[in-house]
């Protein structure tokens, strides 16, 4: 890839997606590439639910970031939709950074993961996340491991959290995207609409402090944002899959609930730079992520 010395870098631009087993980090990297909190992130797994679009804007490329679902062993009919998300994101792709963490062992997911790429037309490089969890000789461990599961182009260790190495897979990725005019204008950061952008705040609050089942089951859909002079109305219903989990989710006295709205407001308020009304409403939506219906109007 290399030029002669003098002339100038051509410009490159292309799409790369991250994708992995659930949890990997795939959204936090995202996120921190591109400076900016474009992927809600969570230590739930399946936190992510759909494919969001990030540009990297340099002087000679512009780096598309892809973050997909994690992938895994679908038990309801959202799972089946999700995976076919990321079969169909690193299908069309120029790079595919396949995202291990370095501080779990190497797992059937990884493995299985893998293989998959294996065939793509996209180059697959290997991406250790969380380094900043292990020690060097853990790591230089991983490093081994990985190398030996598949045929990858790079190897490159990061750290979302620290923010180590972050340039060295930027470059890495660029490299492997074609000459192409930029794809996107100069200042757009996301192709995400701004109320889904909001809805996706909202879950993340909604997600802190909840366990097993209930942060699967949980969806949220912005119903209205009316603007009014310095104030944005938000009107948003949390939706979850039984009455026993909506009683959960509002909390004694309605004190959970106020919580997250509290946080979400908070980072709602962020995000748009006005003050913000946020009107929460929890609602039941019965089994909703195995019925086709019910996914089609949760926007799945
Ligand atoms: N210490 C550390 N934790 C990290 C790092 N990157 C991600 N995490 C944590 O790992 C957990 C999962 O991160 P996500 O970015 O949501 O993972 P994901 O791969 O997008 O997960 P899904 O969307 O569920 O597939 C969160 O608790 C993150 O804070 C990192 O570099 N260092
Ligand atoms: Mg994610």
């Amino acid at each position: 890839m290399s030029e002669p010395a003098g002339t100038k870098r051509p410009y490159r631009a292309g799409f790369a997606c991250f994708v992995g087993r659930p949890n990997a980090g795939k959204s936090t990297l995202t996120n921190a590439i591109v400076g900016q909190k474009v992927a809600i992130t969570s230590s739930k797994p399946q936190t992510t639910r759909h494919v969001i679009r990030a540009v990297l804007h340099r002087a000679d490329s512009q780096l598309v970031l892809v973050d997909t679902p994690g992938l895994h062993r679908p038990r309801t009919l959202l799972g089946e939709r999700l995976n076919d998300l990321v079969r169909q994101t690193w299908s069309e792709v120029d790079v595919i950074g396949l995202c291990i963490p370095a501080d779990e062992p190497i797992g059937r997911g990884d493995r299985f993961i893998s293989q998959e790429v294996g065939g793509l037309k996209g180059t697959v490089i290997a991406v250790v996340t969380k380094t900043d969890l292990v020690s060097r000789a853990r790591l230089a461990e991983q490093l081994h491991a990985v190398g030996e599961l598949g045929d990858f182009a790079e190897v490159v260790p990061v750290s979302a959290v620290r923010g180590d190495q972050l340039d060295t897979l930027v470059d890495v990725m660029t490299a492997y995207l074609p000459r192409s005019p930029q794809l996107y204008p100069d200042d757009m950061l996301t192709d995400e609409p701004e109320q889904v952008l909001v809805a996706e705040l909202i879950r993340e609050a909604a997600l802190e402090g909840v366990r097993d089942e209930l942060p699967h089951s949980i969806a949220v859909v912005v119903e209205e944002m009316i603007p009014e002079d310095n104030l944005m109305k938000i009107y948003a219903d949390v939706y979850v899959e039984r009455t026993s989990q909506k009683a959960i989710v509002i909390g004694a006295r309605a004190s959970r609930l106020k919580d997250v709205g509290t946080r979400a407001r908070r980072q709602i308020e962020e995000l748009l730079g006005t003050r913000v009304y946020l009107d929460l409403h929890v609602r039941v939506a019965k089994e909703w992520q195995r019925d086709p219906k019910q996914l089609r109007r949760l926007g799945f």
